[in-house]
This record gives structure tokens, sequence and C-alpha cells, in this order.
């Protein structure tokens, strides 16, 4: 009853409560009735206030009445609720339908550097040929990666490489620089290893230079073979056949031209005959063909004496050759790139016209090359 003694048909209320829940036709409604009945300001919650004002007795009929009232309306809010979420999935589920014919959604794939790709054929050609792959620091010194190598402090040689030096000395007092060649770490492999020896250093070598077609950052390849009797024939028959599984082409010509560096005597330049087709360097054939030219390919030599001694072997028990080849060079050669710099500006529209599938891994058996990339440079 309320607070003036008008007595309450709470069946009534109840009724009428639950019959306005079931036409409740969204969740908006149902939370709106819920507000209506049992918020702060409800009709429910003002009748459940009334029981403060009631004597004991009064309470003890109408309380239970009033709690089974507020039940009743809270179990009938409750069960619509359900039933409207429940009808508002099954809606989605006959209206949602999953085809699993549709394709999967593309992934981003990255793909091989063209350096990369090179290295890995190099790796790949030269293993065939019992070398194995040295690496070493990039940060050197200058005794490994001048002195060592027949050039002196204040050997004008050293100037043919624009060094990038740091500032301070290391422990032993040596000068700290960014290594000009992959030569350091063959002085390390021999004094590591000894003799006999036959590796392959590739990596990143850095000069202060740059232009069209210098970078200050580049990589190189160099080879080193040391044993007893190794001469000339030796390299030549070496870099040939390297070249030709490289290029896949048997019509490798080279061509060895006397030339000068401080840690082979004697040096030979190699050059490679090639062909102008569709205006591109295509190497192949003799350079001495009517259309087509020599380029130079390499530079190497047989190990300079003082270069063994250096790496702790007895140039009168030990000969080697060595070679030294530009990897981003070859790479353009083979693989038909032209600018240089573009293999270092990291823009992925050029990785996505030149650059290999990380699956396509180069094997001699299946071709170092992959079909896919253009041919000539
Ligand atoms: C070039 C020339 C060359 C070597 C590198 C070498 C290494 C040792 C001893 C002797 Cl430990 N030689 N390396 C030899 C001749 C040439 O590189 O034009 N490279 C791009």
């Amino acid at each position: 009853m309320l607070a003036d003694g008008t007595a309450v048909d709470y069946a009534e209320t109840a009724q009428e409560a639950l019959a306005r829940i079931a036409a409740a036709e969204s969740l908006d409604q149902v939370e709106a009735l819920r507000v209506a009945f049992l918020g702060k300001q409800g009709s429910i919650s003002a009748l459940l206030k009334t029981l403060g004002a009631m004597s004991p007795e009064q309470r003890q009929t109408e309380g239970p009445k009033i709690h089974s009232l507020r039940e009743a309306v809270t179990a009938g809010l409750g069960a619509r609720k359900s039933a409207l979420e429940q009808a508002a999935l099954e809606q989605r589920l006959a209206a949602e339908r999953l085809d699993l014919t549709l394709p999967a959604p593309e992934r981003p794939q990255g793909s091989v550097h063209p350096v990369s790709q090179v290295m890995d054929e190099l790796a790949e050609i030269f293993a065939d040929l019992g070398f194995a792959v040295a690496t070493g620091p990039e940060i050197e010194d200058d005794w490994h990666n001048f002195t060592a190598l027949n050039m002196p402090e204040s050997h004008p040689a050293r100037a043919m490489h624009d060094t990038f030096y740091f500032p301070e000395r290391n422990a032993e007092g040596r000068e700290m620089l960014l290594r000009t060649h992959t030569s350091p770490v063959q002085i390390r492999t021999m004094l590591a290893e000894g003799a006999p020896l036959r590796v392959i250093a590739p990596g990143r070598v850095y000069r202060s230079d740059s232009d069209a077609t210098h970078t200050p950052m580049f990589h190189q390849i160099e080879g080193l073979v040391i044993d007893k009797g190794i001469h000339l024939g030796h390299l030549k028959w070496t870099l040939e056949t390297f070249l030709k599984a490289f290029f896949e082409r048997d019509d490798i010509v080279l061509r060895l031209r006397p030339s000068y560096f401080p840690f082979t005597e004697p040096s030979v330049e190699v050059d490679t005959g090639f062909a102008f087709v569709d205006g591109r360097r295509v190497v192949g054939g003799s350079g001495d063909e009517p259309g087509h030219g020599w380029m130079e390919l390499l530079g190497s030599g047989m190990v300079n004496r003082r270069v063994l001694e250096a790496g702790g072997l007895d140039p009168d028990e030990w000969q080697g050759f060595a070679f030294g080849v530009g990897v981003d060079r070859l790479a353009m050669l083979k693989y038909g790139m032209n600018d240089l710099r573009a293999f270092f500006d990291g823009d992925v529209r050029w990785l996505d016209h030149y650059g290999f599938g990380a699956l396509d891994v180069p094997t001699l058996s299946s071709g170092v090359g992959t079909p896919n990339v253009g041919r000539g440079a």
C-alpha cells in the first residue's frame, strides 16, 4: 500500500509491467523500461521506499510483495534482453555466410636484394670449387687493412683508397677505419688457419667516394687460394670456371692485362668480351669480334710474398693467387640494372622490379640464376 494507505494491486502492477517488457522491441527499449521501473526515480523503487514509512507489522506483510514484484520485473527484463540478443545473433548468422572458396587475403612478402642474391650465387659456385666463406669485422685497424697487404704507412697506394678513419686509435695504438676492401679478412684467415687455404670473403666495404658510379659503401668479394705450386694458370682457370657458372654461358673469353696492386705480384686486370644486345652489354664471346668490346671485370694476381709473410706463411713453401670483384657491378651486369645508386635507396618499388623471391635459392643443380629477372646491362 502507498503511504496514504491506498492499497496497491501488486499482481496487476506486475502483469502490466511484464506486458510492457514483453512488448519491448529493442535493447534500448528494454533499458528504458529498466530505468522506468528500477531506476532511482523508478516506479518500483518508489514502492520500495514506502516500506521505510510503514509500521513493522505492515512492513512484514507488504515487504515480501514489493520484493517479489521487483524480482519478477528484474527477471522479466533479463529474459527479454536475452531473447532480443539471441534474435539479433540468429539474424546475423542467417545473413552472414563464410565463403570458404574465397582466395586467402594477400600477405606482404619480402624479397631478396640482388646484392644478397648474387652473393648467394657466388658462395654456391665457389663452394663447388672447394672454397669456404670467410667473414671479418667491417671496423678494421690499419695493420690488417693496409700494412699486412704491403701498403706500409705513407705508401702512396694508401691514397688509392679514400679511407674513412675513426678519431680514436685502438688498444694496440693502431688507427681504426672502415675496411676499404675485404682483404683484411683474408689476412685474418691466413693467420688463424694457415695453409693450404681456399676462401672467399664477401661483404661490405667503404670508401669516401660518391658519384653516379661510386657509392661510399659497396660490396666486394675476394678469393684467395694458397697451396704448393699454385701459378697463374690456376687463377685463369678458376676465374673462367666461376664466370661461366655465374653468367650461365660457355663462351666466356677472358683477357688478362698486366697491372699493379701492392698485394699481388704479378698483378693482372681481367677483361671479358661482351656484345651490345638491344643497347645493353651482354657478357660473352671475344671482345675482338665485330660489334663486341672488352670490359674490365676484376683485379687479381699472385699473392705478393710480403703478404704471405704477414699472414704467417713461408713464401718459399707456399704460393697463392687472389682476386677481387665488385658484387654490385656483377649484379648490374647479370640482371640488367643500370643505376648503382638505386641499389642503396631502399625503394621497395625497385625491389618489386628486381628483387628475388625468398624461396628462389640459387643452387648449381637448379641453376644459380633465376628466370624472372632480365639479363644484360
Ligand atoms: C679489385 C682488385 C684485388 C686482391 C684483390 C688480395 C688479397 C690478399 C692477398 C692478395 Cl690477402 N690479394 N686481394 C688481389 C688482387 C686484386 O682486387 O679491383 N677489386 C675490386
